[in-house]
This record gives structure tokens, sequence and C-alpha cells, in this order.
């Protein structure tokens, strides 16, 4: 019995450890889509962006403000975590002055 409830609190711990945000994002000849991602605030958020065109200028996400700077090779899954902390838009986009891009808005 004691046995069954310990394993039964390591589920519940688990669970809430694992419980973050993950957003498959993919870089299309649209740009990132989707372009809009809605997190809560101090939820830790996964990005796992694909980049599916061989030609774009999205070869590489930045997030200015969260110091996030990461290539992205075609066909590969790239994961980009970050957790807001305050309520607001967080804009991210290519390398190249933002000209593809998106908003993450935390609520
Ligand atoms: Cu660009």
């Amino acid at each position: 019995m004691k046995k069954i409830i310990l394993i039964t609190m390591g589920l519940l711990l688990s669970s809430v450890a694992f419980a973050d945000k993950v957003i498959d994002v993919k870089v299309t000849r649209k740009g990132f889509e989707p372009a809009r991602i809605e997190v809560n605030a101090n939820e830790k958020v996964t990005l796992n962006i694909t980049r599916e065109v061989k030609i774009t200028c999205a070869n590489k996400i930045t997030v200015p403000s969260e110091n996030i700077e990461e290539d992205l090779p075609l066909n590969k899954t790239v994961s980009v975590e970050l957790t807001p902390n305050k309520k607001g838009e967080i804009a991210f986009g290519c390398a190249m002055k933002q000209m593809l891009g998106g908003v993450i808005v935390v609520n």
C-alpha cells in the first residue's frame, strides 16, 4: 500500500514538471506559422520550429527581448525554450530586420 502511494505521488510530481506548453511552428513560404502564439505568463514554453522551405530569409529565429538567436536548418526541428514572466507581446522573427516574424502574446 505504501508503495502504491509513493508511485502515485511520483506520477503527480512528474505531471506537474512536464506541464509545459509545446507549440509546433513551421517556416513556410508565408513565413512563421503560426505567426501569433498565445501563452500564459510564467509558463514555460517550448517552440519546436521546423523550417520547411529552402529559400527564405527565416533561416534563423531571433527573439530579441529574450536574447534568443537560433539557426534553423532545413527540415530539422529546433527547440527554443522561454518562460515569459510578464504580460504583453514578445516579437520574434528572422535575423534580418524581422521581415518575417510574429508575436508571442503573453496573457
Ligand atoms: Cu528576413
